[in-house]
């Protein structure tokens, strides 16, 4: 079967290609796709932008899309910057930029920082609609560390950890991450729909 993620985010490619391997899956993502239209993420939640993307691709291609929005919220910033953690520093703001912005913004609260990433992943195609949530709890540290991962990993360490995320392999992340937990209640969904299969 052959399935859209429509994401340009690489490291989120990486992640879910690995979840979902073991299933009759082509994967392409929007990179693949030239001709990809612009996704206006106008929503006001992680749902409404999920379901944007994964609706706004089906809608073109006519194949089977699933779609993930996701995101950091952290406490003392009262949720921010939660469905605008991409472009927190500005639109193509780097991660570097939007880290730093973070730290910025947290320097007068005393530690410790306590965040979640959440991620809210959908499933589209024609007589179907699925979303599945997932949640990732831990704090945010003031120093850089690892270089795995993407976006705020380097700075976030998951509860009962003493590692960020950017310092675990991807296999490791991949069995606590918000969005290992949202795709995997996807996967379950689609399979008991018999929409997904087991490669054989
Ligand atoms: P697509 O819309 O093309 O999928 P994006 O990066 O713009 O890519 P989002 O709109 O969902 O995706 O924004 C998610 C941002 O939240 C992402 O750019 C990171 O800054 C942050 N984020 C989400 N999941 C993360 C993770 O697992 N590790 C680190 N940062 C993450």
């Amino acid at each position: 079967m052959k399935l859209i993620f429509a994401t340009k985010n690489k490291g989120k490619l990486k992640e879910v290609k690995n979840l979902f391997a073991g299933f009759d899956l082509e994967i392409l993502s929007l990179n693949d796709l030239p001709d990809a239209p612009e996704i206006i993420e106008d929503g006001k939640t992680f749902e409404e932008n999920s379901l944007i993307k994964s609706r706004t691709i089906f809608n073109k291609y006519g194949i089977p899309v699933i779609a993930d929005d996701s995101g950091l919220s952290v406490e003392q910033l009262n949720g921010a910057p939660g469905v605008y953690s991409a472009r927190y520093a500005g639109k193509n703001a780097t991660y570097k930029e939007n880290n730093e912005k973070l730290l910025r913004e947290l320097s007068s609260f005393p530690p410790p920082h306590k965040a979640k990433f959440v991620c809210c992943a959908s499933y589209v195609d024609s007589n179907t609609e699925i979303i599945a949530f997932g949640e990732l709890h831990g704090e945010i540290i003031t120093e850089f560390r690892g270089e795995n991962g993407f976006g705020f990993d380097p700075i976030f360490v998951p509860e009962d950890y003493d590692k960020t995320l950017a310092e675990l392999f991807l296999e490791e992340k991949n069995r606590i991450s918000h969005r290992a937990k949202a795709m995997n209640n996807l996967r379950t969904e689609l399979l008991k729909r018999r929409i997904l299969r087991y490669k054989i």
